[in-house]
């Protein structure tokens, strides 16, 4: 009991998911559809852009930025491309992918990874529009680059090959091998851009941890923080404002994986709670994320992706992330509780049958 810090149903920080399909961005064949970002309602309209992928070789390489607009979160429209790849040749001509948005100064920017044909580490860059219907902008050079040590076997001949599956010679820093899912918050009158450094090295797909660059203008420059990586753990970026601090929902990588993280200052992050089925790539409708208001509200809905189908797609989940609302806590709220995943997948090779294992006859 000296390091109970309170109980589930007391903390703002636990939750439960809840997940339902979504009209429009569902499971198409052909189609990948991945990495949503941050949701935003101008107007009445609800907007959100994903990575497009008609690749089955992979979902987010060879891939386009596309959006889709909604007026209530559940039915969607899907609208086309907002920022497509450049000319061959160009540092972002085989992939642009894993967008965020950003609001500020009557603006959207867009961040996003790219990446050309032939170099395997990636980079990051930005584009900016009047309006979320676009037309987007590019910013004609990157915004963030790996860390240039680490040295990867035929690093510049490998083509598709992605670089967390690229032989290692030598071993480089934390964000060397790569710089992902980047995200810009507003704080503190500054943007705090948080994303997911990768080392070169053997392990670099287990490792990867966050790091943030810090810039005076949406646009940038983004300078990395000296205090990188900020934190130890966590895969898919995703930070929101909460109370005069951020919070952060650290996912699948790392000793901290699970965990839901306070931060006063952006820089120094304390594990709260823990939580289970955290969605993954999950983004929310955050409606203060760039307000800067010292008082971060949460939020109680948002996107992820489901990634072990032939075609990736998009899932809506509901949360009680939203300060001052009732928790929805009772077991039967999870469904995943007292399961196994791997019997989920493949019922019959343990005798059951997936109309069971759901409690059916
Ligand atoms: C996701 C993200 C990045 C990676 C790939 C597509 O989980 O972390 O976007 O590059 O997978």
């Amino acid at each position: 009991m000296q390091r109970f810090n309170g109980n589930d149903s007391d903390n703002e920080l636990y939750t439960r998911f809840r997940y339902t399909p979504i009209n429009g961005l569902g499971y198409e064949k052909g189609i990948h559809r991945r990495d949503p970002s941050s949701i935003i309602k101008v107007g009445d309209v609800f907007y959100i852009w994903y990575t497009y992928c008609k690749d089955n070789k992979s979902s987010w390489l060879n891939a386009d930025i596309w959006y889709a607009i909604s007026n209530d979160g559940v039915n969607w429209e899907e609208k086309g491309p907002a920022v497509k790849r450049g000319e061959k040749g160009a540092w972002d001509d085989y992939s642009v992918f894993t967008a965020n948005i950003l609001v500020a100064k009557g603006k959207y920017y867009l961040t996003y990874q790219a990446r050309t044909f032939l170099e395997q580490r990636n980079v990051i860059g930005m584009a900016w529009s009047n309006s979320p219907a676009g037309p987007w902008t590019k910013l004609p050079n990157p915004i963030l680059k790996t860390a240039s040590d680490g040295v990867l076997k035929n690093e510049h001949k490998l083509g598709f090959t992605n670089v967390l599956e690229s032989a290692t010679l030598v071993d480089g820093s934390w964000d060397s091998g790569a710089v992902h899912d980047p995200g810009v918050i507003v704080f503190n009158g500054k943007y705090y851009m948080y994303y997911k450094g990768h080392p070169i090295g053997e392990k670099m797909y287990a490792d990867s941890k966050w790091g943030l660059a810090i810039a005076d203008k949406p646009e940038g420059p983004y300078l990395k923080s000296a205090f990188n990586p900020v934190t130890n753990s966590g895969h898919e970026v995703w930070m929101f404002p909460w109370k005069t601090g951020m919070a952060a929902i650290v996912d699948w990588a790392g000793p901290e994986k699970g965990t839901v993280q306070y931060t006063e200052d952006g820089i120094n992050f304390e594990v709260i709670t823990r939580l289970e089925d955290i969605p993954p790539a999950g983004c929310a409708f955050i409606a203060d994320k760039f307000l800067d208001l010292k008082d971060g509200k949460g939020f109680d809905w948002g996107f992820c992706h489901y990634g072990r189908s032939d075609w990736t797609f998009l899932v809506r989940f509901e949360c009680d992330l939203k300060r001052e609302k009732v928790k929805k806590l009772d077991w039967s709220q999870f469904k995943h509780y007292s399961t196994i995943r791997d019997v989920m997948l493949n019922p019959e090779k343990f005798g059951v049958t997936s109309e069971i294992l759901q409690g059916k006859k």
